[in-house]
């Protein structure tokens, strides 16, 4: 075996972790390794490099302190969902929504691909920990990486570095390998986003068994930062699974009364629904002037388990915020803007004049000239974009003015109440309460969203995406659905399961909902459902409020706009329980019995009520 310069540290006694780390160095060949140690002067030393190498640029220390931008590859701007694989050792077990691999086939073709791959650069070894470090929900991973802004990112998005090591021990932890897929060979000079550029050459993989995550040719978000997708959804759900919790695509936020009494929610929504904005939510003057608060907890992923007294307890495994940047202003959510104020890695937004970012859809006029998200010179009247639609911020959670005083407890915070949603401009009515928690998990199971970017297909058309975790789930997602069933049938108080839409339109194609802060109305309602107190009537679908039952103090809305909002047509509704068997029928030999009898229950309830079902319709 080549010797390499390291710098491992002298207290890592786990032989496993040794091992794996002078096997990946010998194979990877870098020309030196680096034990991350996860310090403020590590981080400022890699982010110096990165600015000499041409990686970052450093924003004006006056406007944006400690900040710095990068711009990616052109190839290399987003998840890769097609190259992305669940190497279970049965097909069967990774389902018809994921790609699949015989693991040893696939090994065969990635072994070569990782021989070699770090020559010319400093192998780094990170030691990460998901959720607050040594907390019983928490779990540990190790990063192996060959690019330093995966490094900083996840300095700021987990818990990394020698406590980890500490907290390790000889315990277990997951193995993520990760290489940009560009060597730097015969003293080859380096690019700012080195990367694979062929789509066909990069390879997202997860081998659920063994509890590996092998990530080759992308050096972007969730391809690279491997605890985020890769580790706290897909491999995680996993592990949830075997072992009887959950590992969801979502936010979680507390709700304060006036009286301090504390209701903690969780919810999944699709991309484009503005989970972030909802994550962080400021209540209109009149519920703040009251005593009532929101705070949060985590804007992306909750991993939720039940404890000693038979609640359940949900974490944040991560640590801070990878948003989508275009569309956030003081406007959809202030919180974020002050998150991002200092200590922020930008990727892939515009640079302005006087060395700041930019974004389509932040505060005040455009700026008249910028260096677009590709490097070039850019002015309103540019035809392409300045940043690019999926640019993205990395912020500590602990710079949030909302975070909870919570969130960093290893025990996590009580879940009364799980919320699901869609983007739909029909159809579905602003919020009901599912009857039960199978119920609920019926709801789940169907949601979609009408798909706003061409990305996804045909424009308009719904996407199914159960949970929101359609690309997350690491197993046969029939199989996820009866998990969900099984949890909900072990606990003796269940959390409620509440729907939302704030996207209907009218015919006109106006909103007919204000949304953003003025969600706080319906949370509000939902939070008293769940603790017992708030009224409501049944409709086809589940339980639903009338207009008395909602808060609109400081809001003009009418009774008939409520009416329009909360109205649901027997026609539209065959046709959306009709295109459930979509889906129904791709996971048919694995699809739980109850969401078929469900499905004829809510058709059957539906034919039993008028063609047109409103508030007043008793
Ligand atoms: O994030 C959103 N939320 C949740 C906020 C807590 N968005 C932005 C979605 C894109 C990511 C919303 N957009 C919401 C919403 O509740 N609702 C809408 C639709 C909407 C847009 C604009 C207006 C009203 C509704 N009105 C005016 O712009 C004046
Ligand atoms: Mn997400």
């Amino acid at each position: 075996m080549a010797t390499v310069l390291s710098n491992h540290p002298d207290n890592v006694t786990n032989e496993g972790l040794l091992a794996w780390v002078d096997e990946m160095a010998a194979h990877c060949k870098p020309d030196q390794v680096h034990w991350c140690d996860g310090s403020q002067e590590e981080y400022d030393r890699l982010c110096d490099v990165m600015v000499e190498g041409g990686t970052f640029i450093r924003l004006n220390p006056e406007k944006r302190p400690n900040s710095f931008l990068a711009r990616s590859h052109p190839s290399d701007v987003a998840r890769v969902e097609d190259r992305t694989y669940i190497c279970s050792l049965s097909k069967g077990d990774a389902g018809p929504t994921n790609n699949w691999m015989a693991p040893r086939e696939m090994r065969e073709i990635l072994t070569p691909k990782f021989d070699g791959c770090m020559e010319g650069r400093t192998m780094y070894v990170i030691p990460f920990s998901m959720g607050p470090v040594g907390g019983p929900i928490s779990h540990i991973g190790i990063q192996i990486t060959d690019s330093p802004y995966v490094v900083v990112n996840m300095r700021i998005m987990t818990r990394m570095g020698s406590k980890v090591l500490d907290a390790l021990g000889n315990g277990e932890f997951i193995k993520c390998l990760h290489s940009v897929g560009m060597p730097l060979a015969d003293g080859q000079e380096d690019v700012a986003w080195p990367c694979s550029p062929d789509p066909k050459n990069k390879y997202i993989v997860h081998f659920p068994e063994d509890r590996e995550i092998w990530s080759y040719g992308s050096g972007y978000g969730g391809n690279a930062l491997l605890g985020k997708k890769c580790f706290a959804l897909r491999i995680a759900s996993n592990l949830a699974r075997e072992q009887g919790w959950l590992a969801e695509h979502m936010l979680i936020t507390g709700v304060k009364n006036p009286e301090g009494e504390k209701t903690y929610v969780a919810a999944a929504f699709p991309s484009a629904c503005g989970k972030t904005n909802f994550a962080m939510l400021i209540p209109p003057k009149q519920f703040v002037d009251d005593g009532w608060e929101v705070t949060c907890v985590g804007d992306d992923i909750a991993w939720i388990k039940q404890a000693e007294d038979g609640k359940i307890y949900a974490i944040n495994p991560e640590a801070g915020f990878f948003g989508v940047a275009p569309g956030t202003n003081y406007k959809t959510n202030p919180n974020a803007m002050e998150s991002i104020k200092e200590n922020t890695i930008f990727t892939n937004v515009a640079l302005t004049d006087d060395g700041d970012v930019w974004w389509e859809g932040m505060d005040g006029d455009p700026p008249k000239h910028a260096i677009d998200w590709q490097g070039n010179d850019w002015t309103p009247d540019s035809e392409d974009k300045a940043a690019h639609p999926n640019s993205r911020f990395t912020a500590p959670m602990d710079q949030c003015p909302c975070a909870d005083p919570e969130y960093d407890n290893p025990q996590g915070v009580p879940i009364s109440a799980f919320i699901f949603g869609g983007r739909r401009s029909t159809t579905v009515p602003l919020v009901y309460q599912a009857f039960n928690w199978a119920f609920g998990v019926y709801t789940a199971a169907t949601m979609g969203s009408e798909m706003t970017a061409a990305a996804f297909g045909q424009v308009g058309k719904v996407r199914r995406d159960p949970l929101a975790m359609l690309p997350f789930i690491g197993y046969h997602m029939g199989d996820y659905l009866g998990h969900w069933l099984d949890f909900g049938r072990k606990l003796s108080n269940p959390p409620r399961i509440f729907n939302v839409n704030w996207f209907r339109r009218d015919e006109e194609g106006n909103f007919l909902w204000p949304g953003f802060g003025e969600n706080m109305r319906i949370l509000k309602w939902i939070v008293g459902r769940s603790k017992g107190k708030a009224a409501s009537v049944e409709s086809p679908l589940g339980w639903m409020p009338q207009y008395k039952d909602i808060d609109w103090r400081g809001l003009e809305f009418s009774e008939e706009q409520f009416d329009q909002l909360m109205s649901m047509e027997r026609d539209e509704w065959l046709q959306e329980i009709a295109s459930h068997d979509e889906l129904f029928f791709k996971l048919y030999d694995r699809l739980p019995k109850e969401l078929t009898f469900i499905r004829e229950l809510l058709v059957s309830g539906l034919w039993r009520s008028p063609e047109h079902w409103d508030m007043k319709h008793e």
